[in-house]
């Protein structure tokens, strides 16, 4: 009596396993065996290294249900960098880490951190991305069925060139400098004189090295890993704008994941922007980036002062003075009488009120 009575919690109990395992593998079923992470640059920038952590993450606090695949250089998109959030919006492509200004076709609100020396440190980036204006442009990407994740960066772009070591704006007449074809960039650098070429980011190096540009405008954690040096003597530091990275996923797909799975995304998403935007800050904050990526993430900064390494590698380095900013805050006024209508004027009004202004 006994032992039937024991065959039959064992056969109960088997029974149980074979069920949680069929159910357990109709949810994995659910998932695709692979959702495709746009990137825009390789993997070697600091961008790049922020989107291999975010995959690593997800899959680690997923338990491996979801795999995270980031393809680099747009490979996605054969290098067109402006359409990510078209495609993520479509659902062709699943996921992305992309920059604000890769978004903005898409998302016009992306733009006002790119208003010319409007956001000119951490510190206001902070209060815009994590205020009103910073809620209003996910609030814009949640209408047009993207879900954004978390917020990461690629920084404070810096303008490098091969002809003159540029202080005033006068040094830019005529200089040709790639841009990114968002056309914010080609009005800022046509006020200042300079001969704007809009390229994608898969041509530009190239266009460096064989100097079919003079110049570029890019942040450190893309200028130290492309060795910029190589290309450019002159680099001029003006924090001119900046541009933070967004993690973001297709919407539709986003809401049709279990809600552990999307606490588990989200949550590495969070942790992934926190390590790059510290990997984006390193050396250039009062020490605390350096100090997260040590403490909290045991990560050795290869670079931990960039500036000083550009200098060892030969380039000469200026940071503008107040008063030679002034010459180009002035020159770049005009941009924002058009750009604010196109960024809409009450996300610049947000902006502002974050700002304090
Ligand atoms: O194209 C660029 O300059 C880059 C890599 O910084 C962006 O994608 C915005």
């Amino acid at each position: 009596m006994l032992h039937l009575k024991q065959g039959k919690k064992v056969f109960a109990a088997l029974l149980a396993a074979v069920f949680m395992m069929v159910a357990a593998s109709a949810q994995a079923a659910d998932f695709k065996k692979e959702y495709k992470m746009q990137v825009t640059v390789g993997p070697k920038l600091y961008w790049g290294i922020g989107a291999t952590k975010f995959a690593e993450l997800v899959a680690e606090k997923t338990g491996g249900r979801i795999n995270v695949k980031p393809y680099f250089g747009s490979a996605l998109l054969k290098g067109a960098q402006l359409k990510s959030s078209q495609m993520v919006a479509k659902g062709v492509i699943d996921c992305a880490i992309d920059s604000t200004i890769n978004i903005s076709p898409v998302i016009p609100e992306a733009n006002i951190f790119h208003l010319p020396f409007f956001l000119n440190n951490f510190e206001n980036l902070d209060k815009v991305k994590n205020g009103k204006a910073g809620e209003a442009v996910f609030k814009a990407m949640e209408a047009k069925r993207i879900q954004p994740l978390a917020w990461a960066e690629n920084g404070f772009r810096q303008l490098t060139n091969s002809k003159v070591m540029v202080k005033t704006p006068e040094d830019m007449k005529g200089l040709r400098i790639r841009v990114v074809g968002n056309p914010l960039f080609i009005d800022t650098f046509r006020e200042l004189g300079a001969d704007p070429v809009n390229m994608n980011w898969g041509d530009a190096v190239a266009g460096f090295q064989q100097g079919v540009v003079d110049g570029q405008e890019n942040p450190m954690g893309v200028l130290v890993p492309i060795q910029i040096y190589q290309y450019h003597k002159y680099a001029t530091l003006w924090n001119y704008l900046v541009d933070p990275l967004i993690i973001y996923w297709n919407q539709a797909e986003w809401r049709a994941f279990p809600k552990d799975v999307q606490d588990a995304i989200m949550a590495a998403a969070k942790e992934a922007g926190r390590f790059e935007i510290a990997l984006s800050r390193a050396g250039l904050d009062d020490g605390s980036s350096l100090k997260i990526l040590k403490e909290e993430f045991h990560y050795d900064m290869e670079v931990p002062d960039p500036i000083a390494f550009l200098q060892s590698k030969g380039m000469e380095v200026h940071t503008l003075s107040p008063e030679e900013l002034a010459a180009f805050v002035k020159a770049t006024r005009p941009v924002y009488d058009k750009w604010i209508q196109e960024i809409g004027p009450e996300v610049y009004e947000k902006a502002k009120a974050d700002l304090g202004l």
